[in-house]
C-alpha cells in the first residue's frame, strides 16, 4: 500500500497523525475542505467538499488506500451532520468503488454506542445505541462501510474511535483513551491486514477499565503500546475540575448525552 489519502487532514486528529503517516507512507495525499496552516513542501493536498462527489472523486483518484477522517466531528446542527457526514461520508465510499480504491478506513466514534451504561462492557456485536445526530452519522457510516464492503467487495475498517490524544483529560477520557501512535496502528491493519472484508474495532490504547471488548482488533494483530492507566493521576485531576452531570456521568458518552437530554434520569 503506497497511496494513501487521509481526508480531514486539518482536523485535530488529522493534525497528530499526519507526521507518523508520512513515516509509513511516504507518498501520502492530505485532503480537507481547506489547506491545512501548516502544509509542508513534501505533502500534497487535494482540496474536497465532501458534499460534492465529483470533488471527492477527483481527490480519489489514484489512491489505493483512504483514511476517511473527514466530516463534522462533534454533535452539531441536522444540516451540517446530513452534509457532510451522511452525504458526506456516502460520496466517499461512491468515489472509493468508482475510483477503484481497496481499502477504507472509516473513523467511527464511541458516540455510535454513547448511550451504552459505562457499568456495561460492549462489544463489536452489540446494536448501535447513538448519543447524538453524530453518533447516528457514525452508525449510518459503518452501514455504509459494509454494505460497498459486502456488495462491492472494498476492504473496510471502521474503528470506533475513543478519545484521541497524548493524555486523557478526565474519567470517561481515560476510559477510551487512544493515543495518535495506537490510532495508527490500527489504520495500518486497515490498509494492510491480507484478510479485511469487512470489521470493526473499538479505537483504545491498553485498557485496563475499558468498557468494550476489543478482541477483534487484538484478533487482526493489534498491540497498543500506549497504556491509559499510566495517566490516572492526571486525568483524575482533570475530572474533579468537571461539574456534576448525573445523565453524562452514567452513560459512555458523557456530555454529548446529556446534551438536549429529555427522558427521565437514568438508574
Ligand atoms: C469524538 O468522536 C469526537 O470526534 C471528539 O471530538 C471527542 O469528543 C471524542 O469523540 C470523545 O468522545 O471524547
Amino acid at each position: 500500500m503506497r497511496k494513501v489519502l487521509l481526508t480531514g487532514a486539518a482536523g485535530g486528529v488529522g493534525t497528530m497523525i499526519r507526521p507518523l503517516l508520512r513515516e509509513i507512507y511516504p507518498e501520502l495525499v492530505l485532503s480537507d475542505l481547506i489547506e491545512p496552516a501548516n502544509l509542508q513542501a513534501n505533502e500534497p493536498f487535494r482540496a474536497a467538499d465532501l458534499a460534492d462527489l465529483a470533488e471527492v472523486e477527483a481527490a480519489a483518484e489514484g489512491m489505493e488506500g483512504i483514511l476517511h477522517l473527514g466530516g463534522f466531528s462533534v454533535e452539531g446542527p441536522w444540516d451540517t451532520i446530513l452534509q457532510a457526514n451522511i452525504v458526506g461520508c456516502y460520496n466517499l465510499f461512491e468515489a472509493a468503488r468508482r475510483q477503484g480504491v481497496k481499502r477504507v478506513v472509516f473513523a467511527s466514534s464511541n458516540h455510535a454506542m454513547g448511550f451504552y451504561p459505562r457499568r456495561s462492557h460492549v462489544g463489536i456485536d452489540a446494536i448501535h445505541r447513538p448519543d447524538s445526530r453524530y453518533g447516528v452519522s457514525k452508525a449510518f457510516g459503518e452501514a455504509v462501510g459494509a454494505m460497498f464492503a459486502d456488495k462491492h467487495g472494498l476492504g473496510v475498517l471502521s474503528i470506533r474511535i475513543g478519545n484521541v490524544g497524548d493524555k486523557p483529560i478526565d474519567k470517561r477520557r481515560l476510559a477510551i483513551f487512544l493515543h495518535p501512535e495506537d490510532l495508527v496502528q490500527l489504520m495500518r491493519i486497515g490498509l494492510e491486514h491480507p484478510a479485511i472484508g469487512y470489521e470493526v474495532v473499538y479505537g483504545m490504547s491498553f485498557n485496563e477499565r475499558a468498557w468494550w471488548d476489543n478482541s477483534r482488533a487484538y484478533a487482526l494483530g493489534y498491540r497498543p503500546r500506549h497504556r491509559a492507566e499510566d495517566h490516572v493521576a492526571f486525568a483524575l485531576e482533570g475530572e474533579a475540575r468537571n461539574p456534576p452531570d448525573p445523565v453524562g456521568d452514567f452513560f459512555q458518552g458523557g456530555t454529548f448525552c446529556s446534551a438536549e437530554y429529555t427522558a427521565g434520569l437514568p438508574d
